[in-house]
């Protein structure tokens, strides 16, 4: 037992003081038709979680885990596995994520690589059959090591780039073997720092083909998982190929990709692109795209990558409104791709860290759940859209017009009136439901 002080985290209500449990994440509780549970879908991720030190460009680590000690690789690899599934199980969480380096080191060669990956993903399919936690996705690491010094699957180097295949190929045999729901990519160095040096073209369908390639290989194996695509316009790359929802759903649509993808889209990264997450989730949604979702925060102050577990309830209830709306997850969750902050070093910080987000996302669920049973937002966006319902409006919906039809309607026309957007009323709207669902809270009934 790696977390000797910490029992099961229950559910106690909104009333309750106890730092180990939630306030608001009722797993069983109906919101809309379906449980907390299984709406949300929650994942832990390995690598911030279990493998994690603290340590940053200017510091060492100021974590120290029992489960990282141990000196030989299969040793720490599975003492690490034995606390990952310790800390799901008290937590309560259905899923979890990882890259290929997080469940085991890499070995002194690829080959060496492969015989750990090989004996740890039997290990992990022990674990998970025993404890119904679940596999939400995988991914290979192809940014850490120097060789993707120049991208993995957009590197100028061949070598890298069959090294990199090799990995995936590994990487859907796990998959496929964990039963993993999804199978992700997330290219931190596929990019470019210098157009002076890069071949745009020959790099972008270079990827595509790596991309094509991994979806055959899926189908030869079998392997049903749905393909993520995870954007993020920047860092550690200057520009990245994946640069946000939009640039990437281009990017399978010229390929003739999109069938085979959807997209996993991370709050802070969508901060970094200049976007807010609600901005990416809907992008994707109007695409059929949404996949999976990274939950985090970034912090305005600082502006990079900082990861930190989503605690902003305003946020989450938006990034709520946008998945219900688009349907909720269906091979996707919620996975908390967050770390704790360095000072916040003690094991049991993950635990707090892990339920101030579960409850987070719980009140964005139920605040988001009853804008849209209500239509509480609705009316105003059907009156601002009123004049394509009829008239000009409709024919120009409808596609019946032309510019010579819409000049000579403009000339008769030409004394325009515009309606006030109501901004402010719609905030003023969402914080009335955010804040009545939270004096309601302790209730946790079933709403079926
Ligand atoms: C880094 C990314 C990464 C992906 C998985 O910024 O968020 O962690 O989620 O490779
Ligand atoms: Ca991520
Ligand atoms: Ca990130």
């Amino acid at each position: 037992m790696f977390f000797k002080n910490v029992g099961m985290i229950e559910y106690e209500g909104a009333d309750s003081e106890n730092p180990y449990a939630f306030k608001y994440y009722n797993p069983d509780e109906y919101v809309g038709g379906k449980t907390m549970k299984e709406h949300l879908r929650f994942a832990v991720a390995y690598w911030h979680t279990f493998d994690a030190d603290g340590k940053d460009p200017f510091g060492d680590g100021t974590m120290f885990r029992a489960w990282n000690r141990l000196t030989h690789p299969l040793d720490k690899a599975k003492a690490r596995a034995e606390s990952a599934f310790e800390f799901f199980e008290k937590l309560g969480v259905p899923y979890f994520c990882f890259h290929d380096v997080d469940i085991v080191d890499e070995g002194a060669t690829l080959r060496e690589t492969f015989a750990y990956l090989d004996q740890m993903s039997s290990f992990l399919k022990e674990m998970m059959e025993t404890s119904r936690v679940q596999l939400l996705w995988n991914t290979a690491n192809m940014f850490t090591h120097p060789r993707y010094v120049h991208g993995a699957a957009t590197s100028c180097n061949a070598d890298v780039y069959a090294y990199a295949a090799a990995k995936v190929k590994k990487g859907l045999d796990i998959a496929n073997e964990l039963g993993a729901e999804n199978y992700v990519f997330w290219g931190g160095r596929e990019g470019y720092e210098t157009l002076l040096n890069t071949d745009m073209k020959l790099e972008l369908e270079n990827l595509a083909s790596f991309y094509r390639m991994a979806v055959e290989y899926a189908r030869e194996i079998g392997f049903d998982g749905q393909f993520l695509i995870e954007p993020k316009p920047k860092e550690p790359t200057k520009h990245q190929y994946d640069f946000d929802a939009a640039t990437t759903i281009a990017f399978l649509e010229t390929y003739d990709l999109k069938d085979h993808f959807k997209l996993n889209l991370e709050a802070n990264h969508a901060t970094l692109a200049g976007h807010t997450f609600e901005h990416e989730l809907r992008v994707a949604a109007l695409h059929d795209m949404l996949g999976s979702i990274d939950a985090n925060q970034g912090d305005l102050l600082l502006g990079w990558d900082t990861d930190e577990f989503p605690t902003d309830l305003y946020s989450a209830v938006l990034a709520m409104y946008e998945i219900l709306k688009a349907g909720g997850f269906k091979t996707g969750g919620i996975n908390f791709d967050a770390k704790v902050r360095r000072p916040s070093f003690a094991d049991e910080d993950l635990f707090h860290a892990h339920i101030a987000g579960m409850d987070t996302y719980a009140v964005g669920l139920k605040v988001a759940s009853r804008l849209l049973e209500d239509k509480a937002l609705d009316q105003v966006i059907e009156e601002r859209y009123e004049s394509y319902t009829k008239g000009i409006g409709l024919e120009i919906k409808e596609g019946r017009t032309d510019l010579k039809k819409l000049a000579a309607y403009a000339l008769e026309h030409d004394h325009i009136e515009n309606q006030s957007g109501r901004q402010e009323r719609l905030k003023a709207t969402v914080n009335r439901y955010l804040l009545n669902a939270l004096r309601e809270a302790p209730a946790g009934k079933e709403t079926r």
